[in-house]
C-alpha cells in the first residue's frame, strides 16, 4: 500500500521539493558545521551557489574517514541537548562512526520505515517479528519504530536465540519477518531440523537487508518460508534502514525516499557522476535531517539507478540491488568479483547448503582466494561421511568449473563437512582475511 503522497509525486514536483530542501540543508551545514564551512570555503563554494539541483555536483564529497575524523560529534549540526538518540557502527579499524538524531529525525525515520514496511506488504493490525539486532546497530530500533508507527504489533526479539524465535513465530503468528537474509536462512534451516515446515507458518512477507544478497537467495527464502521477500537498504551514516525499499508488487529495484535523500551514482575512480543504468558508487545527500545532515556521502556501495515507471504506481527513482561494497571486491588474478556474484553461482547447486566464505591469504607476493562451501548433511551421510570421497572432489571441481565459466575466475574450492561454516545471527561474514591488513566485511 502507498502510504505517503510523496511516493507518487511527478518528477517536477519532487525536484522542486528537493531543491527547496537542499538549499535549506546547505545553509544549515555551512552555518552550523565548521567541517563543511572550511571544506566549502577551500573549494570556493557557498550555499548561495546552489540555484538548481545540478549544482549539487559542485559540492565536495563526505566520506567515512571524515566522520571518523570528527569523532564523536564534530559533524552534528545541533546542540547536543537536542540529540535524543545516538547509534554507531563498529567498523573494522579505528574509531566507530557515530550518528545522532533529534526528535524530528526519529519521527522522520519512523515514517520512512513505516512507508517501507507498507511497501513490502505489512499492514496495520498485524504482527511484525523483528529479528534485526537491537543496540548501536540501526537495524533493530529502525524497523521497530517504523513498525509501531504503521500500527503493527511489533515483536522486538532481536537477533540470536533461534529456538526462541521459532516458538515466538509459532505462537504470535506474525505476517512480517525482518532480519538479515543470512540469519533468516538460519531460522528456516533450524525449523527444518526441528521437523517444522517453515512454509507452514503465518508469515507472508519478509523485509531483508543490511548485507548483500542475491536473487537466488530471495528465491530460496521465499520458497522455504512461503513468503514474498523484499530488499531494504540503508546505512547509519545516512539514516539507517529505510533509505530505499523494494515494493512487493514489482520486486524490481528499491524505491529511494527521494523526498528526504538526493541520490547520485558516481564512478569511484574518477568521482564523476554516471548516467542512469550504469553501475557505480551510491552517493546520498540528506535533505531533511537535523542532527547529522550529510552532504554527498560516498557509501562505498555499488548499484545503478533507474527512473522507469514501476508497476506499483510509485514514481520515485529506484536503485538496483547492491552488488557489494567496493572494499569487499576481490581481485582474483586480475578479475574483479563480489561475494554476491559468487553466491549467485553457488545457489544453483543442489548438493551444497547456501552458506559460504571466501578466505583470502597471502602466499609470497600473491593474494590467493579459497572458497569454502558446505555439503548437505544427507549427501555427506550417503558418502559415508568421508570428506575425501571422490564424489566430493568431483563436486568441488564442478563448482570451480562453473565459477570459471560464469565469472571467469579460477579459485580453489574447499568442500567442508556439514555445519562447519559459521551461521550468521546478524550480518554474515563472507570474507575472512588471513593477511596482515584486514579487509572490511560489514
Ligand atoms: O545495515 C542499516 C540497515 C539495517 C539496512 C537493516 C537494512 C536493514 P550499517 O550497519 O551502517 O546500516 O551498514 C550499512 O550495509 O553501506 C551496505 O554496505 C550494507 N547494506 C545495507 N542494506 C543492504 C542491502 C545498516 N539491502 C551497510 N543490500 C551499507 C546490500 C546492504 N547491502
Amino acid at each position: 500500500m502507498i502510504l505517503h503522497e510523496e511516493e507518487t509525486f511527478s518528477r517536477e514536483r519532487m525536484e522542486k521539493l528537493q531543491l527547496e530542501r537542499l538549499k535549506a540543508t546547505a545553509n544549515t551545514v555551512y552555518e552550523k558545521v565548521s567541517f563543511y564551512r572550511k571544506q566549502w570555503d577551500d573549494a570556493g563554494i557557498s550555499p548561495q551557489d546552489i540555484t538548481n539541483l545540478d549544482d549539487i555536483k559542485r559540492l565536495p564529497f563526505t566520506t567515512k574517514g571524515d566522520l571518523r575524523g570528527q569523532y564523536p560529534f564534530g559533524l552534528f549540526a545541533v546542540d547536543k541537548s537536542e540529540v535524543v538518540r545516538i547509534h554507531a557502527s563498529s567498523g573494522t579499524s579505528g574509531k566507530p562512526t557515530v550518528v545522532g538524531y533529534t526528535h524530528n529525525d526519529i519521527k522522520m525515520w519512523g515514517s520512512l520505515v513505516a512507508r517501507a514496511i507498507s511497501m513490502a506488504g505489512g499492514k496495520q493490525g498485524e504482527v511484525l517479528h523483528n529479528a534485526y539486532g537491537y543496540g548501536l546497530f540501526t537495524g533493530g530500533l529502525g524497523l521497530h519504530y517504523g513498525s509501531e508507527q504503521l500500527g503493527m504489533a511489533t515483536v522486538p526479539v532481536s537477533g540470536g536465540n533461534t529456538d526462541r524465535q521459532i516458538s515466538l513465530i509459532q505462537d504470535f503468528k506474525p505476517s512480517v519477518i525482518c532480519g538479515t537474509p543470512s540469519y533468516i536462512l538460519t531460522i528456516a534451516e533450524r525449523m527444518e531440523q526441528m521437523g517444522i515446515i517453515p512454509s507452514g507458518n503465518s508469515l507472508k512477507f519478509g523485509i531483508f537487508g543490511a548485507e548483500p544478497w542475491s536473487e537466488e537467495m530471495r528465491g530460496l527464502l521465499e520458497k522455504k518460508l512461503g513468503i514474498k521477500a523484499c530488499d531494504i537498504y540503508g546505512l547509519s551514516e545516512v539514516l539507517g534502514p529505510g533509505v530505499s525499499m523494494e515494493c512487493c508488487e514489482a520486486q524490481r529495484g528499491l524505491h529511494v525516499a527521494e523526498d528526504h535523500f538526493y541520490v547520485e551514482v558516481i564512478d569511484p575512480a574518477t568521482l564523476q557522476p554516471l548516467p542512469d543504468g550504469e553501475e557505480g558508487e551510491l552517493v546520498f545527500t540528506s535533505l531533511t535531517k537535523e542532527a547529522l545532515p550529510i552532504i554527498r556521502y560516498r557509501t562505498g556501495d555499488i548499484a545503478s539507478l533507474s527512473r522507469d515507471r514501476c508497476a506499483c504506481g510509485r514514481t520515485t527513482t529506484r536503485m538496483s540491488r547492491i552488488k557489494g561494497r567496493i572494499d569487499d571486491m576481490l581481485i582474483v588474478r586480475g578479475v574483479n568479483v563480489y561475494p554476491s556474484e559468487i553466491e549467485h553461482v553457488l545457489l544453483g547447486s543442489n548438493d551444497i547448503v547456501p552458506h559460504y566464505q571466501l578466505h583470502v591469504k597471502r602466499t609470497g607476493a600473491l593474494d590467493t582466494v579459497e572458497l569454502h562451501i558446505e555439503i548437505k548433511e544427507a549427501i555427506f551421510g550417503e558418502l559415508g561421511q568421508n570428506i575425501e570421497h571422490e564424489q566430493i572432489q568431483f563436486l568441488s571441481g564442478e563448482i570451480q568449473y562453473r565459477l570459471k565459466n560464469q565469472l571467469l575466475i579460477s579459485i580453489d574450492v574447499k568442500v567442508c563437512p556439514p555445519k562447519t561454516i559459521p551461521r550468521s545471527e546478524g550480518k554474515a561474514v563472507r570474507i575472512v582475511d588471513h593477511r596482515k591488513f584486514s579487509m572490511t566485511n560489514t
